[in-house]
């Protein structure tokens, strides 16, 4: 069964770990087959597999059958630095085996981790069924298996360096339930419903780009392990964030050419620029939650000990000094009617650091489909809202600000939240507007087409072949 495990981390020479992954692999594929795609698991689909990092592509191309996709475990290759680079342990060698003293950290950022990649496969599940084109479908169903494997990662880890603790949690990562009552993914936006494409271009965007920064710094931890399958697990991230930011940029595209021609998107079933940009005030609201609160003890435990460092911490010329004590991060609070300054010491505004980076990239894209407005000549533009903005975690929580970040009274809140949040009637249109288009070449009219097929493939090659 092992020689399904394509792997770089020495399976077969560990008998023990085996042992524990074969136990693990049959529920795996139970919760796949439940929870994976559905209705699709038995046609064959073009996907890209990580085979690893020999002097080869570190991926192969083929179709399979998603079920017999070859999920396997890939550490990057070693870091340059084989010593600890920030915090506490400064200068020590890095760490093959976990640290008893930071046991319990590390478990839980790695459960952490992990229990985000099956959520999202689970909160995507029913969406073949109303993809915009074939080469979107097989997109969405690279995004899974990739989130699966990445999955398989974290659950590697915790096989291997966690022992029965371990082996409980990598149960529990299929025994929880995205949105469930009783037993729900640990972070929110993971439990949020992806009803349609347009949410899941803008979790592609905004909820993997969070995904892209805190695996980042997970791979500048101490622990090599952790910070090598991070690092692997970016490289097929990459794909997932660009089929985030260009279908966005796909959707505003249709609608400005809807615009330019003086037509109400609505007439023609295309997506009003007033909703794109509510579903963008939901989903990087609740994505800015996910960095954790910006002044953070757990987020100072963390550097201090070296498990989890700042975005590119070794190369960035913003990091000099990687000891983080003797600086302090300015953040604005609203007290008392006005603004004052919080000054919070450096490594416990570790969260916030990385949530200001992760806000600079999303601006990025946002100039570029700002851009797609200006060259139809529109004078509308999309914004992003303020990171203040209907915050359930941190600072800003549980108190009112508009989008732009501006504080406001409850009622206007609520009274507001009407036109900034989508409500029930917008997500009804936009699902409306999700017409299935199967035939290879062919795209939904709600969204542009894509600028270039996958891999050496066109647009109209047939990415997913029916049975
Ligand atoms: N929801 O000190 P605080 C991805 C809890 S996405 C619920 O402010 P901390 C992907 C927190 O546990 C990336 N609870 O925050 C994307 C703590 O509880 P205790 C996933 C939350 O701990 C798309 C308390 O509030 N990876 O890969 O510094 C598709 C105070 O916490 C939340 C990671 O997140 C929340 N949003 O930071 C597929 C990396 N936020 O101690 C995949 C690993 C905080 O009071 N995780 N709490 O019981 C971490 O680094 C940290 O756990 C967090 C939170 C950044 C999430």
């Amino acid at each position: 069964m092992l020689d399904t495990i394509p792997n770089n981390v020495n399976l077969e020479g560990d008998p023990k770990l085996q042992r524990a992954l074969q136990r693990w692999q049959p529920d795996f594929l139970n919760w796949w087959r439940e929870m994976g795609p559905e209705g699709f698991q038995a046609d064959r689909v073009y996907l890209r597999t990580a085979v690893g990092m020999g002097s080869g592509d570190w991926a192969q191309y083929d179709y399979v059958k998603m079920p017999d996709y070859r999920w396997g475990i890939f550490l990057a290759n070693p870091r340059k630095k084989d010593h600890v680079y920030f915090g506490d342990h400064f200068g020590e060698k890095l760490w093959d085996q976990v640290p008893g003293e930071y046991r319990k950290e590390l478990r839980r950022l790695i459960v952490t981790q992990g229990d985000t990649e099956p959520a999202s496969v689970e909160q995507q599940r029913l969406l073949g069924k109303i993809a915009p084109s074939l080469l979107d479908l097989r997109n969405l169903f690279q995004v899974n298996v990739e989130e699966a494997r990445h999955l398989w990662a974290m659950v590697y880890l915790l096989h291997s360096h966690f022992g029965k603790d371990g082996r409980e949690e990598a149960e529990e990562m299929l025994a929880r339930r995205s949105g469930h009552k009783d037993h729900p993914r640990i972070l929110q936006a993971f439990n949020k419903p992806q009803r349609d494409w347009l949410a899941f271009f803008c979790f592609t965007m905004f909820t993997d780009r969070d995904g892209k920064y805190q695996l980042a710094a997970l791979s500048e931890s101490a622990f090599d392990p952790l910070a090598r399958s991070t690092q692997f697990m970016l490289m097929e991230e990459a794909f997932h964030l660009s089929v985030g930011e260009t279908g966005v940029g796909r959707v505003v595209r249709r609608t400005a050419e809807v615009m330019k021609e003086g037509k109400d998107p609505r007439s023609v079933g295309a997506i009003p620029l007033e909703v794109i940009q509510k579903y963008f005030n939901e989903w990087a609201s609740a994505c800015y939650d996910l960095f954790g609160g910006e002044d953070s003890s757990n987020a100072a435990t963390y550097f201090a000990n070296g498990l989890k460092g700042r975005f590119d911490e070794i190369n960035d010329k913003r990091y000099p000094d990687h000891n983080g004590l003797d600086a302090a991060y300015g953040a604005k609070v609203w007290e008392n009617e006005r603004w004052s300054d919080k000054e919070i010491p450096l490594r416990r505004a570790m969260n916030a650091l990385l949530l200001d980076d992760y806000v600079a990239d999303c601006n990025r894209a946002l100039t570029r489909w700002n851009g797609i407005l200006e060259e139809h000549g529109l004078s509308e533009r999309l914004t992003l809202p303020s990171t203040r903005f209907n915050r359930s975690v941190g600072l800003y929580a549980d108190q009112h600000y508009d989008p732009e970040g501006n504080p406001v009274d409850e009622a206007a809140y609520n009274k507001g939240l009407a036109r900034w949040m989508p409500s029930q009637d917008d997500y009804d249109y936009v699902l409306q507007c999700m017409v299935p288009v199967y035939e290879p070449g062919k795209v939904a009219g709600w969204v542009a087409p894509p600028t270039r097929g996958f891999g050496s493939h066109g647009l109209d090659f047939e990415y997913v072949l029916f049975h």
